[in-house]
C-alpha cells in the first residue's frame, strides 16, 4: 500500500530497506502520517537515515513543543539527493498532518547524525542534526528548536528553521554527563593543523551550547567515532571516547569529573597498552544496569592462529569508583559481527573455556565453544555455534538424527538457522578428575538457549 502509494507521488524508499522504515502493517494512524508525509515531500526524494544512528526509523513521531501533540520529523534525501529534514504537524482536531518546516544547511553532502532532547529542560525539546560537508571540511553539529521567531523562507517560499547553535565537530553524544540530572552535549573537535583532539561538554543554556570543562585528548588516534555519555560507574558521571587507530585498532578513553573538571580516568599512565583493542570496540550498557562498561577484546586462550583467524572474547568492564581495584568484569561474551550474534559466557566458565574453529568436516560450524584447562592445557569441545542456511537445515538436521547427535536449534532470523551440535565425550585418556571438570561445565539446552542472542533483533 505505501509503496504503491509513494511512487505514484514521486519518492520512494529505497535508500534502506523498506522494512528498517516502516512496520509492514501499518496502523491506520501510521498510514495516515506516511500518506501525508509522500505528499510534502519534493518529487524524487528518497527516506534515509543518519548514517550514524541505533534508531531504525525515517518517521519520528516526538513532541518537541511539550503540548502533549507529537511533532514527525522526516528525514530524507531531496531532490538533489541532498540531505534535509522535515517537521509536520498535527491539525488541531487531529484530523491530518501538515508540513510545518524544513530543517537544512547550506553545502552538507550527508545526515550524520540525529538525536531529540531537552536541553536546557524547559519542557521543549531540542533537535540536534550532525552534518557531513565536503572533504577537508570539519562535520557541522547544529542545534534546532521548534520556534516561530527561527523561521525563514527559502527563495521559493517553503518556511526553514534556523539553527540558534552550530560549531565543528568529530563526534557528539547527548546524556547526562555530571550527574545533575540534565543533558549535557559531549563534542569532540579536532584541528586538522595541530592533530589536537579536544572533548567539550557543553550545557544548552540561553539558546547557546556553553562549554563547560574541556579536556585534551590522546591524539595518536585516526579519529574519534563514538562518544557514550552517562553514568560510568555506580555512582559516577562520565563520558566513553573510541577512536581508530592504524588500520584496525581502536582505542578507549574513560573520563570523569574531578572539582568541577574534566579529568581522565582511564587509561591510567601505567596501564596505557590496555585501553588498545585489536578491532572495533562499542562501549556501552551491555548489562542493562543503567551504567556504561568498557568493552575490551582478549584472544581466547589456547590459540595459535593468524591475527585473522584469532577468536576474540570480550570482557566488558565496569568502573568501580576504587583506586585499587578500579575495573570489574561485570560479562564475557563472544561476538561473531558477521552473523551478529553473541554468546553470553557463564560465569562459571570463567577461566575454564576457550573458543575455537570447528574442524573441516563441519560444515556452516563458526565457532567451537571448549574446555580449557590453562594449567594441564587440556582442551576439547563442548558444543559448536552453526549458522546453517535455511534450506540446507533439514538436511543436516537429518544427519544428525541419523547419527544420534545432540543438538538445539536456536532461532532462525534472516534465512539462516542458528544450531548448536553437542560434542559427546571428553578424550579416554583424560583423567577422572579432569573428565569430571568438562562434563560438570558442559551446558544444558535451557542455559545454551539463554547464552545465545541475535544482536540486531534485540537491539
Ligand atoms: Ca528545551
Ligand atoms: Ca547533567
Ligand atoms: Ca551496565
Amino acid at each position: 500500500m505505501l509503496t504503491v502509494l509513494i511512487l505514484l507521488t514521486g519518492c520512494d524508499y529505497t535508500s534502506a530497506p523498506a522494512d528498517l522504515l516502516q512496520a509492514p502493517a501499518m496502523a491506520p494512524d501510521k498510514q495516515q502520517l506516511a500518506e501525508a508525509v509522500a505528499a510534502a515531500l519534493p518529487a524524487h526524494s528518497k527516506l534515509t537515515l543518519p548514517y550514524a544512528d541505533d534508531r531504525l526509523e525515517a518517521i519520528r513521531r516526538i513532541d518537541l513543543d511539550g503540548d502533549g501533540v507529537e511533532e514527525a520529523i522526516v528525514t530524507y534525501l531531496n531532490e538533489f539527493s541532498t540531505p534535509e529534514l522535515l517537521i509536520m504537524k498535527q491539525s488541531n482536531n487531529g484530523s491530518g498532518w501538515t508540513a510545518w518546516a524544513v530543517i537544512n544547511e547550506p553545502l552538507v553532502t550527508g545526515l550524520i547524525w540525529l538525536r531529540i532532547a531537552d536541553l536546557d529542560d524547559d519542557g521543549r525539546k531540542e533537535i540536534l542534526v550532525g552534518w557531513s560537508r565536503s572533504t577537508g571540511e570539519a562535520k557541522l553539529l547544529a542545534v534546532y528548536r521548534l520556534d516561530e521567531g527561527q523561521l525563514n523562507r527559502d527563495n521559493e517560499g517553503i518556511p526553514v528553521l534556523q539553527s540558534v547553535s552550530g560549531l565543528d565537530y568529530a563526534a557528539a553524544a547527548v546524556g547526562d554527563a555530571d550527574g545533575d540530572g540534565f543533558v549535557e552535549t559531549a563534542v569532540v573537535t579536532e584541528n586538522a593543523n595541530t592533530q589536537e583532539q579536544l572533548l567539550t561538554v557543553y550545557k544548552y543554556r540561553g539558546g547557546k551550547l556553553q562549554p563547560v570543562s574541556r579536556l585534551p585528548l590522546f591524539n595518536g588516534v585516526n579519529g574519534y567515532h563514538r562518544l557514550a555519555v552517562g553514568k560510568v560507574a555506580p555512582d559516577r558521571y562520565g563520558i566513553v571516547a573510541e577512536g581508530s587507530v592504524g588500520a584496525h585498532s581502536w582505542y578507549t578513553s574513560l573520563i570523569g569529573w574531578k572539582d568541577g573538571r574534566l579529568v581522565q580516568i582511564y587509561p591510567a599512565p601505567r596501564e596505557w597498552e590496555t585501553a588498545f583493542n585489536p578491532y572495533g570496540v562499542r562501549s556501552s550498557d551491555r548489562n542493562g544496569d543503567g551504567i556504561i562498561e568498557l568493552q575490551r577484546l582478549k584472544a581466547a586462550p589456547g590459540q595459535n592462529a593468524s591475527m585473522a583467524e584469532t577468536y576474540f572474547i570480550s570482557e566488558w568492564l565496569q568502573w568501580t569508583g576504587d583506586e585499587d581495584q578500579p575495573f570489574q568484569l561485570v560479562a564475557e561474551e563472544y561476538t561473531d559481527y558477521n552473523y551478529d550474534f553473541s554468546i553470553r559466557i557463564p560465569n562459571r566458565w570463567h577461566n575454564s573455556y576457550t573458543i575455537s574453529r570447528p574442524a573441516e568436516t563441519q560444515p556452516y560450524g563458526l565457532a567451537s565453544f571448549d574446555y580449557h584447562n590453562p594449567e594441564t592445557g587440556a582442551q576439547a569441545t563442548w558444543w559448536t555455534l552453526y549458522a546453517i542456511p535455511g534450506e540446507n537445515y533439514a538436511d543436516i538436521e537429518e544427519e544428525w538424527q541419523q547419527n544420534s547427535r545432540h543438538y538445539l536449534f536456536l532461532r532462525e532470523a534472516g534465512g539462516i538457522v542458528y544450531a548448536a551440535l553437542f560434542a559427546g565425550e571428553p578424550p579416554e585418556h583424560w583423567s577422572d578428575e579432569e573428565k569430571e571438570a568438562y562434563r560438570a561445565l558442559i551446558p544444558d539446552k535451557e542455559q545454551l538457549r539463554s547464552m545465545f542472542r541475535l544482536e540486531l533483533a534485540e537491539q
